[in-house]
Protein backbone atom coordinates (compact mmCIF):
# COMPACT_ATOMS: atom_id res chain seq x y z
CA UNK A 1 0.00 0.00 0.00
CA UNK A 2 1.07 3.37 -0.86
CA UNK A 3 1.35 5.50 2.42
CA UNK A 4 3.11 9.06 0.82
CA UNK A 5 -0.40 10.21 1.13
CA UNK A 6 0.02 10.58 4.91
CA UNK A 7 3.58 11.19 4.98
CA UNK A 8 3.01 14.99 6.26
CA UNK A 9 -0.15 14.37 8.79
CA UNK A 10 0.32 14.84 12.61
CA UNK A 11 -1.66 13.47 14.66
CA UNK A 12 -2.77 16.91 16.67
CA UNK A 13 -0.83 17.88 19.81
CA UNK A 14 -3.70 16.91 22.44
CA UNK A 15 -4.29 13.59 20.86
CA UNK A 16 -3.64 10.75 23.62
CA UNK A 17 -1.71 7.23 23.14
CA UNK A 18 -2.36 4.32 25.47
CA UNK A 19 -2.76 1.19 26.15
CA UNK A 20 -5.57 -0.95 27.29
CA UNK A 21 -5.97 -3.95 29.15
CA UNK A 22 -8.65 -5.88 31.56
CA UNK A 23 -8.62 -7.13 35.00
CA UNK A 24 -9.34 -11.37 34.63
CA UNK A 25 -7.12 -10.75 31.86
CA UNK A 26 -4.07 -9.68 33.23
CA UNK A 27 -4.38 -9.72 37.30
CA UNK A 28 -4.31 -13.36 38.78
CA UNK A 29 -4.78 -13.68 42.23
CA UNK A 30 -8.22 -15.33 41.39
CA UNK A 31 -8.77 -15.80 45.36
CA UNK A 32 -6.12 -13.48 47.33
CA UNK A 33 -6.89 -11.18 50.26
CA UNK A 34 -10.46 -12.11 50.45
CA UNK A 35 -11.45 -11.41 46.23
CA UNK A 36 -15.18 -13.26 45.29
CA UNK A 37 -15.70 -15.84 42.91
CA UNK A 38 -16.22 -14.31 39.45
CA UNK A 39 -18.17 -16.06 36.47
CA UNK A 40 -14.76 -16.50 34.80
CA UNK A 41 -13.20 -18.46 37.91
CA UNK A 42 -16.10 -19.95 37.93
CA UNK A 43 -16.76 -21.29 33.86
CA UNK A 44 -12.99 -22.26 33.64
CA UNK A 45 -12.63 -24.21 36.67
CA UNK A 46 -16.06 -26.20 36.21
CA UNK A 47 -15.43 -26.31 32.38
CA UNK A 48 -12.07 -26.21 32.03
CA UNK A 49 -12.79 -27.92 28.42
CA UNK A 50 -14.27 -24.76 27.39
CA UNK A 51 -11.01 -22.94 27.15
CA UNK A 52 -8.64 -23.80 24.19
CA UNK A 53 -5.70 -24.92 26.40
CA UNK A 54 -7.48 -25.69 29.62
CA UNK A 55 -5.89 -22.89 31.35
CA UNK A 56 -7.87 -19.96 33.51
CA UNK A 57 -6.58 -16.59 34.66
CA UNK A 58 -5.90 -18.04 38.54
CA UNK A 59 -2.74 -16.54 37.94
CA UNK A 60 -2.84 -14.87 34.37
CA UNK A 61 0.18 -12.23 33.93
CA UNK A 62 0.42 -11.65 38.02
CA UNK A 63 -0.44 -8.31 37.33
CA UNK A 64 -2.05 -8.14 40.91
CA UNK A 65 1.35 -8.31 42.03
CA UNK A 66 3.07 -7.45 39.60
CA UNK A 67 1.57 -3.70 38.41
CA UNK A 68 4.77 -1.54 39.32
CA UNK A 69 5.90 -3.47 36.20
CA UNK A 70 3.13 -3.02 33.90
CA UNK A 71 3.53 0.89 35.05
CA UNK A 72 7.12 1.00 34.13
CA UNK A 73 6.39 -0.54 30.46
CA UNK A 74 3.65 1.54 29.73
CA UNK A 75 5.68 4.69 30.71
CA UNK A 76 8.85 3.06 28.87
CA UNK A 77 6.42 3.06 25.75
CA UNK A 78 5.35 6.67 26.30
CA UNK A 79 1.93 5.99 27.14
CA UNK A 80 -0.22 9.07 27.81
CA UNK A 81 -3.18 6.83 29.81
CA UNK A 82 -3.38 3.14 30.64
CA UNK A 83 -6.47 1.87 30.25
CA UNK A 84 -7.29 -0.69 32.98
CA UNK A 85 -10.08 -2.63 34.46
CA UNK A 86 -11.81 -3.24 38.02
CA UNK A 87 -12.69 -6.64 38.84
CA UNK A 88 -15.96 -5.75 40.70
CA UNK A 89 -15.33 -9.11 42.98
CA UNK A 90 -12.12 -7.96 44.22
CA UNK A 91 -13.66 -5.14 45.58
CA UNK A 92 -17.61 -5.99 46.62
CA UNK A 93 -17.05 -10.31 46.89
CA UNK A 94 -20.76 -11.02 46.81
CA UNK A 95 -21.41 -7.77 44.16
CA UNK A 96 -23.04 -5.90 46.96
CA UNK A 97 -22.35 -2.81 48.48
CA UNK A 98 -23.00 -4.25 51.80
CA UNK A 99 -19.40 -5.61 52.07
CA UNK A 100 -16.46 -4.08 50.51
CA UNK A 101 -13.21 -5.68 50.50
CA UNK A 102 -10.51 -3.44 51.62
CA UNK A 103 -7.36 -5.40 50.22
CA UNK A 104 -9.27 -4.78 46.30
CA UNK A 105 -9.52 -1.25 47.34
CA UNK A 106 -6.20 -0.62 48.14
CA UNK A 107 -4.92 -2.39 45.19
CA UNK A 108 -6.61 -0.19 43.12
CA UNK A 109 -5.32 2.73 44.91
CA UNK A 110 -2.11 1.75 44.63
CA UNK A 111 -2.39 0.84 40.80
CA UNK A 112 -3.86 4.63 40.93
CA UNK A 113 -0.99 6.60 42.58
CA UNK A 114 1.69 4.82 41.02
CA UNK A 115 0.33 5.74 37.48
CA UNK A 116 -0.08 9.21 38.67
CA UNK A 117 3.29 9.21 39.71
CA UNK A 118 4.74 8.25 36.19
CA UNK A 119 2.53 10.67 34.73
CA UNK A 120 0.10 8.42 32.94
CA UNK A 121 -3.58 9.11 32.96
CA UNK A 122 -5.61 6.23 34.66
CA UNK A 123 -8.41 5.15 32.14
CA UNK A 124 -10.79 2.83 34.09
CA UNK A 125 -13.22 0.75 32.83
CA UNK A 126 -15.95 -0.24 35.49
CA UNK A 127 -17.16 -3.80 33.90
CA UNK A 128 -15.02 -5.38 31.37
CA UNK A 129 -17.18 -9.22 31.96
CA UNK A 130 -15.82 -10.68 34.93
CA UNK A 131 -18.89 -10.50 36.95
CA UNK A 132 -19.64 -11.45 40.37
CA UNK A 133 -20.53 -15.14 40.68
CA UNK A 134 -23.45 -14.30 43.26
CA UNK A 135 -24.58 -12.02 40.94
CA UNK A 136 -24.72 -14.48 38.26
CA UNK A 137 -26.94 -16.57 40.16
CA UNK A 138 -29.50 -14.21 39.78
CA UNK A 139 -29.91 -14.16 36.43
CA UNK A 140 -26.73 -11.72 35.62
CA UNK A 141 -27.66 -9.50 33.45
CA UNK A 142 -31.04 -10.47 32.07
CA UNK A 143 -32.23 -9.97 35.70
CA UNK A 144 -33.27 -5.86 35.63
CA UNK A 145 -31.98 -5.53 38.86
CA UNK A 146 -28.97 -5.80 38.47
CA UNK A 147 -28.60 -1.82 36.94
CA UNK A 148 -29.25 -1.13 40.47
CA UNK A 149 -26.66 -3.15 41.56
CA UNK A 150 -24.02 -1.83 38.99
CA UNK A 151 -25.38 1.98 40.14
CA UNK A 152 -24.19 1.15 43.83
CA UNK A 153 -20.82 -0.72 42.80
CA UNK A 154 -19.83 2.80 40.36
CA UNK A 155 -20.80 5.03 43.06
CA UNK A 156 -18.75 3.22 45.51
CA UNK A 157 -15.74 3.71 42.66
CA UNK A 158 -16.78 7.31 42.01
CA UNK A 159 -16.21 7.90 46.10
CA UNK A 160 -12.99 5.96 46.12
CA UNK A 161 -11.16 6.83 43.35
CA UNK A 162 -13.09 9.92 42.01
CA UNK A 163 -10.45 12.24 43.35
CA UNK A 164 -7.74 10.73 40.66
CA UNK A 165 -9.56 9.26 37.74
CA UNK A 166 -11.06 11.97 35.21
CA UNK A 167 -11.70 8.96 32.77
CA UNK A 168 -14.32 6.43 33.44
CA UNK A 169 -15.61 3.80 30.76
CA UNK A 170 -18.88 2.31 32.52
CA UNK A 171 -19.06 -1.09 30.58
CA UNK A 172 -16.84 -3.26 27.85
CA UNK A 173 -18.59 -4.07 24.62
CA UNK A 174 -21.87 -5.15 26.20
CA UNK A 175 -22.58 -6.59 22.88
CA UNK A 176 -20.70 -9.17 23.57
CA UNK A 177 -22.30 -9.98 27.40
CA UNK A 178 -25.20 -10.19 25.96
CA UNK A 179 -24.52 -12.57 23.56
CA UNK A 180 -22.86 -14.42 26.15
CA UNK A 181 -26.58 -15.84 27.07
CA UNK A 182 -27.20 -17.25 24.38
CA UNK A 183 -24.47 -19.12 22.24
CA UNK A 184 -24.39 -22.50 20.61
CA UNK A 185 -20.91 -21.87 20.15
CA UNK A 186 -19.98 -20.90 23.50
CA UNK A 187 -18.73 -17.33 23.22
CA UNK A 188 -17.70 -16.07 27.00
CA UNK A 189 -18.79 -16.58 30.47
CA UNK A 190 -21.86 -16.89 31.63
CA UNK A 191 -21.87 -19.83 28.58
CA UNK A 192 -25.38 -19.95 28.60
CA UNK A 193 -27.83 -21.18 25.85
CA UNK A 194 -30.71 -19.08 26.08
CA UNK A 195 -31.16 -17.54 22.71
CA UNK A 196 -34.65 -18.81 22.85
CA UNK A 197 -35.33 -17.00 25.22
CA UNK A 198 -34.24 -13.82 24.34
CA UNK A 199 -32.02 -13.81 26.66
CA UNK A 200 -29.24 -11.43 24.85
CA UNK A 201 -32.40 -8.90 24.32
CA UNK A 202 -32.99 -8.45 28.44
CA UNK A 203 -29.91 -7.83 29.16
CA UNK A 204 -29.06 -4.80 26.32
CA UNK A 205 -31.97 -3.77 28.27
CA UNK A 206 -30.47 -4.14 31.66
CA UNK A 207 -26.74 -2.94 30.88
CA UNK A 208 -28.38 0.10 29.20
CA UNK A 209 -30.02 1.22 32.03
CA UNK A 210 -27.21 0.42 33.87
CA UNK A 211 -24.45 2.50 32.52
CA UNK A 212 -27.34 5.15 32.40
CA UNK A 213 -27.72 4.87 36.07
CA UNK A 214 -23.99 5.12 36.44
CA UNK A 215 -23.70 8.53 34.11
CA UNK A 216 -25.94 10.18 36.38
CA UNK A 217 -24.79 9.11 39.44
CA UNK A 218 -21.52 10.75 38.65
CA UNK A 219 -22.94 14.04 36.85
CA UNK A 220 -25.16 14.58 39.99
CA UNK A 221 -23.11 13.63 42.88
CA UNK A 222 -19.37 13.86 41.83
CA UNK A 223 -19.04 15.79 38.48
CA UNK A 224 -19.05 19.18 40.37
CA UNK A 225 -15.91 18.01 42.22
CA UNK A 226 -14.05 15.50 40.20
CA UNK A 227 -14.62 17.28 36.97
CA UNK A 228 -13.99 14.30 35.03
CA UNK A 229 -15.41 12.84 31.61
CA UNK A 230 -18.05 9.70 31.82
CA UNK A 231 -18.54 7.34 28.24
CA UNK A 232 -19.56 3.38 27.41
CA UNK A 233 -16.96 1.23 25.17
CA UNK A 234 -19.13 -0.30 22.23
CA UNK A 235 -17.58 -2.87 19.58
CA UNK A 236 -18.88 -3.14 16.40
CA UNK A 237 -17.20 -4.41 12.50
CA UNK A 238 -17.18 -2.12 9.82
CA UNK A 239 -20.03 -3.65 7.59
CA UNK A 240 -19.03 -3.26 3.55
CA UNK A 241 -21.82 -3.86 1.28
CA UNK A 242 -20.99 -7.12 -0.70
CA UNK A 243 -21.02 -5.27 -4.45
CA UNK A 244 -22.65 -1.78 -4.65
CA UNK A 245 -25.95 -3.11 -5.18
CA UNK A 246 -28.62 -1.02 -3.44
CA UNK A 247 -29.53 -4.34 -1.40
CA UNK A 248 -25.89 -4.73 0.01
CA UNK A 249 -26.01 -1.24 1.27
CA UNK A 250 -28.89 -2.07 3.31
CA UNK A 251 -27.64 -5.00 4.24
CA UNK A 252 -24.72 -3.44 5.41
CA UNK A 253 -27.00 -0.05 7.20
CA UNK A 254 -28.49 -2.59 8.93
CA UNK A 255 -25.91 -4.61 10.13
CA UNK A 256 -24.33 -1.91 11.90
CA UNK A 257 -27.67 -0.79 12.95
CA UNK A 258 -27.77 -3.79 14.59
CA UNK A 259 -24.78 -4.59 15.95
CA UNK A 260 -23.46 -1.25 17.16
CA UNK A 261 -26.44 1.00 16.77
CA UNK A 262 -28.24 -1.32 19.49
CA UNK A 263 -26.33 0.65 21.95
CA UNK A 264 -25.38 3.60 20.33
CA UNK A 265 -28.56 4.51 19.16
CA UNK A 266 -30.20 4.92 22.35
CA UNK A 267 -27.17 6.87 23.75
CA UNK A 268 -26.12 9.26 20.61
CA UNK A 269 -28.95 9.54 18.35
CA UNK A 270 -30.60 12.81 18.73
CA UNK A 271 -34.23 10.55 18.86
CA UNK A 272 -32.70 8.15 21.15
CA UNK A 273 -34.18 4.54 21.89
CA UNK A 274 -33.35 1.42 20.07
CA UNK A 275 -32.51 1.64 15.83
CA UNK A 276 -35.65 1.99 14.12
CA UNK A 277 -34.82 -1.10 11.62
CA UNK A 278 -34.02 -3.12 14.90
CA UNK A 279 -37.45 -2.11 16.22
CA UNK A 280 -39.31 -3.23 13.14
CA UNK A 281 -37.26 -6.67 13.24
CA UNK A 282 -38.04 -7.28 16.55
CA UNK A 283 -41.70 -6.78 16.10
CA UNK A 284 -41.65 -9.32 13.10
CA UNK A 285 -40.29 -11.88 15.46
CA UNK A 286 -42.57 -11.11 18.10
CA UNK A 287 -45.41 -11.57 15.14
CA UNK A 288 -44.01 -14.55 14.26
CA UNK A 289 -43.26 -16.48 17.09
CA UNK A 290 -46.54 -15.18 18.30
CA UNK A 291 -44.89 -13.53 21.57
CA UNK A 292 -47.09 -11.28 23.57
CA UNK A 293 -44.03 -8.91 24.17
CA UNK A 294 -41.45 -8.46 21.63
CA UNK A 295 -37.56 -9.56 22.76
CA UNK A 296 -36.53 -6.05 22.74
CA UNK A 297 -39.67 -3.58 22.76
CA UNK A 298 -39.04 0.42 22.77
CA UNK A 299 -37.27 1.67 25.49
CA UNK A 300 -40.79 3.82 26.53
CA UNK A 301 -40.47 7.48 26.66
CA UNK A 302 -39.44 7.67 30.64
CA UNK A 303 -36.05 5.23 29.83
CA UNK A 304 -35.79 7.10 26.11
CA UNK A 305 -34.90 10.12 27.90
CA UNK A 306 -32.83 9.03 30.64
CA UNK A 307 -30.46 7.17 28.37
CA UNK A 308 -30.00 9.69 25.84
CA UNK A 309 -26.71 11.89 26.24
CA UNK A 310 -25.10 9.68 28.49
CA UNK A 311 -22.17 10.05 27.67
CA UNK A 312 -18.97 12.24 27.31
CA UNK A 313 -17.46 10.17 24.46
CA UNK A 314 -17.78 6.89 22.37
CA UNK A 315 -15.33 4.79 23.55
CA UNK A 316 -14.78 2.14 19.94
CA UNK A 317 -13.23 -1.03 20.48
CA UNK A 318 -12.59 -1.98 16.67
CA UNK A 319 -10.26 -5.13 15.18
CA UNK A 320 -12.11 -5.84 11.74
CA UNK A 321 -14.42 -6.17 9.13
CA UNK A 322 -17.51 -7.52 6.98
CA UNK A 323 -18.72 -7.92 4.20
CA UNK A 324 -22.55 -7.88 4.09
CA UNK A 325 -25.48 -8.76 1.58
CA UNK A 326 -29.24 -10.14 2.00
CA UNK A 327 -29.82 -13.39 2.85
CA UNK A 328 -29.63 -16.07 6.11
CA UNK A 329 -28.95 -14.42 9.47
CA UNK A 330 -25.70 -15.03 10.45
CA UNK A 331 -25.13 -16.24 14.40
CA UNK A 332 -23.79 -12.80 15.01
CA UNK A 333 -26.70 -11.10 14.59
CA UNK A 334 -29.66 -13.48 14.56
CA UNK A 335 -33.21 -12.17 13.68
CA UNK A 336 -31.28 -9.95 10.93
CA UNK A 337 -31.54 -10.93 7.02
CA UNK A 338 -27.90 -10.45 6.58
CA UNK A 339 -25.22 -12.65 5.34
CA UNK A 340 -21.51 -11.71 6.73
CA UNK A 341 -18.55 -12.81 4.82
CA UNK A 342 -15.04 -12.02 4.66
CA UNK A 343 -12.74 -13.31 2.26
CA UNK A 344 -10.45 -15.71 3.68
CA UNK A 345 -7.61 -14.66 1.31
CA UNK A 346 -7.21 -11.27 3.45
CA UNK A 347 -4.03 -12.00 5.42
CA UNK A 348 -4.77 -11.90 9.39
CA UNK A 349 -4.54 -12.65 12.95
CA UNK A 350 -4.51 -15.72 15.31
CA UNK A 351 -7.44 -14.69 15.69
CA UNK A 352 -9.64 -16.73 12.99
CA UNK A 353 -12.33 -13.65 12.82
CA UNK A 354 -9.65 -10.94 12.58
CA UNK A 355 -8.55 -10.14 9.23
CA UNK A 356 -6.35 -6.86 8.36
CA UNK A 357 -8.90 -4.25 6.88
CA UNK A 358 -7.39 -1.01 7.86
CA UNK A 359 -9.51 1.31 5.88
CA UNK A 360 -12.82 -0.10 7.30
CA UNK A 361 -11.98 1.82 10.78
CA UNK A 362 -11.81 5.18 8.58
CA UNK A 363 -15.31 4.73 7.15
CA UNK A 364 -16.65 3.64 10.66
CA UNK A 365 -15.04 6.57 12.10
CA UNK A 366 -16.90 8.79 10.02
CA UNK A 367 -20.40 6.33 10.06
CA UNK A 368 -20.28 7.40 13.52
CA UNK A 369 -19.15 11.49 12.55
CA UNK A 370 -22.43 11.41 9.95
CA UNK A 371 -24.88 9.40 12.15
CA UNK A 372 -24.02 11.40 15.57
CA UNK A 373 -23.04 14.94 14.54
CA UNK A 374 -19.39 14.11 15.32
CA UNK A 375 -19.31 13.00 18.78
CA UNK A 376 -15.51 12.81 20.41
CA UNK A 377 -14.84 8.90 20.10
CA UNK A 378 -11.73 7.60 21.77
CA UNK A 379 -10.78 4.30 20.57
CA UNK A 380 -10.41 1.74 23.46
CA UNK A 381 -8.93 -1.05 21.98
CA UNK A 382 -7.48 -2.20 18.43
CA UNK A 383 -4.74 -4.50 18.04
CA UNK A 384 -3.74 -8.09 16.39
CA UNK A 385 -3.11 -11.30 17.74
CA UNK A 386 -0.02 -13.95 16.96
CA UNK A 387 1.26 -16.72 18.68
CA UNK A 388 3.62 -14.38 20.55
CA UNK A 389 6.79 -14.21 18.46
CA UNK A 390 9.35 -11.02 19.76
CA UNK A 391 9.73 -9.77 16.07
CA UNK A 392 6.23 -9.52 15.64
CA UNK A 393 6.01 -8.28 12.22
CA UNK A 394 2.15 -9.31 11.87
CA UNK A 395 1.59 -6.53 14.66
CA UNK A 396 3.78 -3.78 13.10
CA UNK A 397 1.88 -4.03 9.57
CA UNK A 398 -1.60 -4.13 11.60
CA UNK A 399 -0.74 -1.35 13.93
CA UNK A 400 1.26 1.22 10.90
CA UNK A 401 -1.86 0.75 8.98
CA UNK A 402 -4.74 0.84 11.44
CA UNK A 403 -3.37 3.78 13.07
CA UNK A 404 -2.63 5.35 9.27
CA UNK A 405 -6.49 5.36 8.79
CA UNK A 406 -7.39 6.74 12.56
CA UNK A 407 -4.78 9.81 11.11
CA UNK A 408 -6.28 10.20 7.93
CA UNK A 409 -10.07 10.04 9.50
CA UNK A 410 -8.56 12.56 12.15
CA UNK A 411 -6.84 14.89 10.14
CA UNK A 412 -8.37 14.76 6.90
CA UNK A 413 -12.04 13.84 7.79
CA UNK A 414 -12.45 16.39 10.94
CA UNK A 415 -13.68 13.00 12.64
CA UNK A 416 -13.16 13.97 16.93
CA UNK A 417 -11.09 11.52 17.66
CA UNK A 418 -9.67 11.91 21.08
CA UNK A 419 -7.31 9.25 21.94
CA UNK A 420 -6.22 5.42 20.62
CA UNK A 421 -5.25 2.47 22.85
CA UNK A 422 -3.26 -0.47 21.46
CA UNK A 423 -5.06 -4.20 22.75
CA UNK A 424 -2.95 -4.81 24.76
CA UNK A 425 0.43 -3.52 26.58
CA UNK A 426 0.79 -7.48 27.72
CA UNK A 427 0.09 -11.06 26.77
CA UNK A 428 -2.66 -12.28 28.56
CA UNK A 429 -5.90 -14.40 28.93
CA UNK A 430 -7.24 -14.60 25.77
CA UNK A 431 -10.89 -16.09 27.15
CA UNK A 432 -11.97 -19.04 25.47
CA UNK A 433 -8.51 -19.08 23.99
CA UNK A 434 -6.95 -19.31 26.78
CA UNK A 435 -3.19 -18.61 26.22
CA UNK A 436 -3.22 -19.36 22.55
CA UNK A 437 -3.47 -16.21 20.82
CA UNK A 438 -1.30 -13.11 22.22
CA UNK A 439 -2.23 -9.79 21.89
CA UNK A 440 0.62 -7.57 23.47
CA UNK A 441 2.97 -5.31 22.84
CA UNK A 442 5.34 -7.04 25.55
CA UNK A 443 5.63 -11.06 25.66
CA UNK A 444 4.94 -12.65 29.03
CA UNK A 445 6.54 -15.92 29.87
CA UNK A 446 3.47 -18.03 31.29
CA UNK A 447 6.12 -20.79 32.04
CA UNK A 448 8.23 -18.91 34.27
CA UNK A 449 7.02 -18.19 37.95
CA UNK A 450 7.97 -14.71 37.72
CA UNK A 451 6.05 -14.11 34.21
CA UNK A 452 8.61 -12.49 32.53
CA UNK A 453 8.01 -9.40 30.55
CA UNK A 454 10.00 -8.66 27.58
CA UNK A 455 9.27 -6.05 24.79
CA UNK A 456 8.80 -7.27 21.17
CA UNK A 457 9.54 -5.04 18.41
CA UNK A 458 6.52 -3.11 17.88
CA UNK A 459 7.54 -1.52 21.23
CA UNK A 460 9.71 0.60 19.46
CA UNK A 461 7.17 0.95 16.43
CA UNK A 462 4.90 2.61 18.88
CA UNK A 463 7.26 4.47 20.44
CA UNK A 464 8.34 5.99 17.17
CA UNK A 465 4.58 6.84 16.08
CA UNK A 466 3.70 8.24 19.84
CA UNK A 467 7.18 10.69 19.93
CA UNK A 468 6.56 11.72 16.24
CA UNK A 469 3.26 12.13 16.35
CA UNK A 470 3.26 10.45 13.24
CA UNK A 471 3.30 6.97 11.00
CA UNK A 472 6.75 6.03 9.63
CA UNK A 473 7.11 5.55 6.06
CA UNK A 474 8.54 1.84 5.41
CA UNK A 475 11.73 3.58 5.06
CA UNK A 476 11.98 5.33 8.23
CA UNK A 477 10.97 2.28 10.24
CA UNK A 478 13.16 1.16 13.50
CA UNK A 479 12.29 -1.55 13.92
CA UNK A 480 15.09 -2.61 16.17
C1 LIG B 1 -12.25 -7.55 22.88
N1 LIG B 1 -14.77 -10.44 17.69
O1 LIG B 1 -13.05 -8.63 22.62
C2 LIG B 1 -12.18 -7.46 24.39
O2 LIG B 1 -12.59 -6.22 24.89
C3 LIG B 1 -10.84 -7.87 24.95
O3 LIG B 1 -11.00 -8.25 26.29
C4 LIG B 1 -10.23 -8.95 24.09
O4 LIG B 1 -9.10 -9.54 24.65
C5 LIG B 1 -9.91 -8.32 22.76
O5 LIG B 1 -11.05 -7.70 22.19
C6 LIG B 1 -9.31 -9.27 21.73
O6 LIG B 1 -10.20 -10.30 21.42
C7 LIG B 1 -13.40 -9.03 21.36
O7 LIG B 1 -14.98 -11.66 17.54
C8 LIG B 1 -13.65 -10.38 21.17
O8 LIG B 1 -15.00 -9.64 16.78
C9 LIG B 1 -14.09 -10.85 19.95
C10 LIG B 1 -14.29 -9.96 18.91
C11 LIG B 1 -14.03 -8.62 19.09
C12 LIG B 1 -13.58 -8.16 20.31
Amino acid sequence: MDSSDTKDLRFPENFLFGVATASYQIEGGWDADGKGENIWDRCTHEHPEFIADRSNGDIACDSYNQYKEDVRLAKDLGSHFYRFSISWARVLPYGTIDKINEAGIQYYSNLINELLANNIEPVVTIFHWDLPQKLQELGGWTNPNLAYFFQDYAELLFEKFGDRVKWWITLNEPGHIARSYTTKDLLLAPCLDLRHLGADYMAVQTLLKAHAMAYHVYRKQFWKLQRGKIGITLHTFWYEPLTNSKEDAESAESAIQYDLGIFSHPIFSEQGDFPPIVLKIMEDHRKSSKLSLPFLPSLGEEWIQKIKGTADFLGLNHYTTRWAQPGNPDWWLPDLNVTLSIDEKIPGAKSVWLKTVPWGLRKLLNWIKNSYKNPPVFISENGFSDSGELHDVGRIDYMKKYMREVLKATVLDDCQVLAYAVWSLIDNFEWLQGYTEKFGLYHVDFNDPKRTRRAKTSVNVIKQIITSRQIPQDKDLIEN
